[in-house]
């Protein structure tokens, strides 16, 4: 890939700008500093091989040259936007979702509030980052993670969940910049219904473990453990507690898994 094939590849697609780099350390710490310079909205950052890529409160996110995807979108901010930034990570997950569904015929499903799950594996990651002027959004910028071919699964002792990839999903080989093209194009054809009714109830019908047993973390300390019953309005985790009340935990630094047994 290159730029020039990359822009042509992504020509009928509305995007503001498309920049190429064969090697980079975080394809969002460089949409931070293009959105800071003046970037066009809707803009795109992607590359070849990413270095240091980040995960929520800087865990490293690895990424294969070759067999992974990563990139990041910056988001002018809008009139939807601002209100839901919290929405922003389910709503790309959601993107990537619709994208292998109608592109490659699989199923995947969400973990909150931002992993894809293929076959109960992490195929993808999302990292949704603001930039905040006071209480002003200025703008936002949506790095996306996927692991397309098999040799983009980093080893088991590097992750704290199981990760799978798209091509293992699948059952063939998958052209990435094919599947780039149906993220992208799914990011820019949903965005305007971010936080709609229809987005929380695709939202839910993605949600994995619904129903289920789960364990969640939440960046304050404990362990909260009960049925996951599912998203409420404000995008928080509703959880049915065993004494038959319920709590709504915030998304943020919140790791969720299933129980135990
Ligand atoms: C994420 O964070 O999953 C967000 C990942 C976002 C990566 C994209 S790539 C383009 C853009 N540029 C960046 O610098 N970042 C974005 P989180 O939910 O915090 O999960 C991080 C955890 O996922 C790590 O601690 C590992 O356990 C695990 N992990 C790391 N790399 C993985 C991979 N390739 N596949 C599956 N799991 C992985």
């Amino acid at each position: 890939m290159d730029q020039i094939a990359l822009q042509e590849l992504l020509s009928a697609l509305p995007l503001g700008a498309v920049r190429y780099v064969d090697e980079t350390a975080s394809t969002n710490d460089d949409a931070l500093q293009w959105l800071a310079e003046g970037a066009p909205d809707a803009s795109l950052v992607c590359t070849g091989m990413q270095t240091r890529g980040r995960g929520r409160m800087e865990r490293a996110w690895y990424s294969t040259p070759g067999a992974s995807l990563a990139f990041s979108v910056i988001f002018h901010a809008g009139s939807a936007e601002p209100q839901a930034v919290s929405l922003l990570a389910p709503f790309a997950g959601l993107a990537v979702c619709k994208a292998l569904e109608t592109s490659l015929g699989l199923s995947p499903c969400i973990k909150w509030p931002n992993d894809v799950l293929l076959g109960g594996k992490k195929v993808a990651g999302v990292l949704a980052e603001a930039v905040w002027d006071g209480p002003v959004c200025r703008g936002v910028v949506i790095g996306i993670g996927v692991n397309v071919a098999s040799r983009s699964i980093p080893p088991m002792q590097a992750l704290v969940f199981p990760a799978g990839s798209i091509e293992q999903a699948a059952g063939r080989t998958v052209d990435r910049w094919e599947l780039l093209h149906a993220i992208i194009a799914e990011l820019l054809h949903s965005r305007s219904t971010i936080g709609s009714t229809g987005f929380f109830q695709e939202w839910e019908g993605r949600l994995a473990f619904k129903g289920e047993r789960v364990e969640v973390f939440p960046p304050a300390g404990g362990r909260v453990s009960g049925r996951l019953a599912g998203i409420t309005p404000a995008g928080s985790l509703r959880i049915g507690l065993d004494d038959g009340t319920t709590r709504d935990v915030e998304a943020g630094d919140v790791s969720l898994r299933p129980a135990p047994g």
